[in-house]
């Protein structure tokens, strides 16, 4: 298969972008402070930084990333999320890191903050149901969690819950998913460098309609990967269950790679609308991460694996 990608990943370019944030602002979900110009880029300042992915496109309006959102816990419609989330209390928040592990923990959402490295990631997100934005994260891999609880030779996938608390989703009242909702990836899928669990977005705290306070993104498969508002993370032997696959399994697979060349039984993935665009544009295989992650599915058919 021919691997396209975005001219825009160089390494050079990016790893200038990448910047550490002063954690303090994220503490105890904060109201962000203009974070990313206080903090300066990292080689600027003679840090250590771990090399970005960021794209140079530019990110779509903040206020659209925020008002245009699917969060089924809040609602259906993409105006729910924003409207509704706001019942949402992201403090005390723990997170349980357990299963095929040598050190299970749980981690206070502000001591994972403290400890890890934020980084600002670019990425794109494209939903499977054909839009696609540009969105400044914030966050850290996924890998630096995972390591600290030191997965066995018998973790073969990662499981990730969200939050059930029907008092404050009221969406968790109707039977619109299976809830809690669910992800999963392959444990090299969660361990590759461009997969994080983000806390903000913008320079600041992660708004709860976005997935407060910690959400998984996954830039090259559709953005129904990127579960919100996680509070279990399961290291597994087996391919765990999914929301959207016990939903529908012939619509939403396990995988559910950006792929232009399997369609959705109900409509076609060869292009999407960028939010803020007229004309659609083309969409690329992986998203146009194929560069960094096409060798994860060597030899493995991505019509059959969708
Ligand atoms: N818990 C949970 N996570 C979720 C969803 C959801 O309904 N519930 N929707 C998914 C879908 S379909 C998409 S496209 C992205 C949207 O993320 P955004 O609203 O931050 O852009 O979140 C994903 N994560
Ligand atoms: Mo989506």
């Amino acid at each position: 298969m021919l691997i396209r990608h975005a001219p825009d990943l160089t390494d050079n370019d990016v790893t200038d972008r990448s910047l550490y944030l002063r954690r303090r602002e994220f503490i105890g979900g904060a109201a962000g402070l203009g974070l990313l110009a206080a903090a300066g880029a990292a080689s600027a300042r003679g840090l250590a930084y771990s090399p970005g992915f960021s794209t140079t496109e530019t990110p779509t309006p903040k206020k659209d990333i925020t008002s245009y959102n699917n969060f089924y816990e809040f609602g259906v419609n993409k105006e729910d999320p924003s409207e509704n989330a706001g019942s949402l209390k992201t403090r005390p928040w723990t997170i349980r890191v357990d299963g095929e592990c040598e050190k299970p923990a749980s981690f206070a959402i502000d001591d994972l903050i403290k400890a890890n490295k934020l980084e600002e990631r670019i990425y794109r997100m494209r939903c499977v149901e054909g839009w696609s934005m540009v969105i400044p994260w914030v966050g850290f891999p996924l890998k630096d969690l995972l390591t600290q609880v030191k997965p066995t030779s018998k973790a073969k996938f990662v499981a990730f819950e969200t939050l059930m608390r029907p008092s404050e989703m009221p969406g968790q009242r109707w039977d619109t998913l299976q809830w809690p909702y669910r992800e999963g990836l392959r444990i090299d899928e969660a361990t590759h460098p461009l997969t994080i669990l983000a806390v903000g977005l913008y320079g600041d705290v992660l708004p709860n309609q976005n997935g407060a306070p910690l959400r998984l993104v996954v830039p090259w498969k559709y953005g129904f990967k990127g579960i919100k508002s996680i509070v279990r993370i399961s290291l597994v032997e087996r391919m765990p269950a999914t929301a959207w696959n016990v939903l529908a399994p012939r619509e939403y697979g396990f995988y559910s790679n950006v792929n232009p060349a399997v369609d959705h039984p109900r409509w076609s993935q060869a292009t999407e609308r960028r939010i803020g665009e007229f004309r659609r544009r083309e969409t690329l295989p992986f998203n146009g991460y194929g560069q960094y992650v096409a060798d994860l599915y060597r030899g493995m058919d991505l019509k059959r694996n969708f």
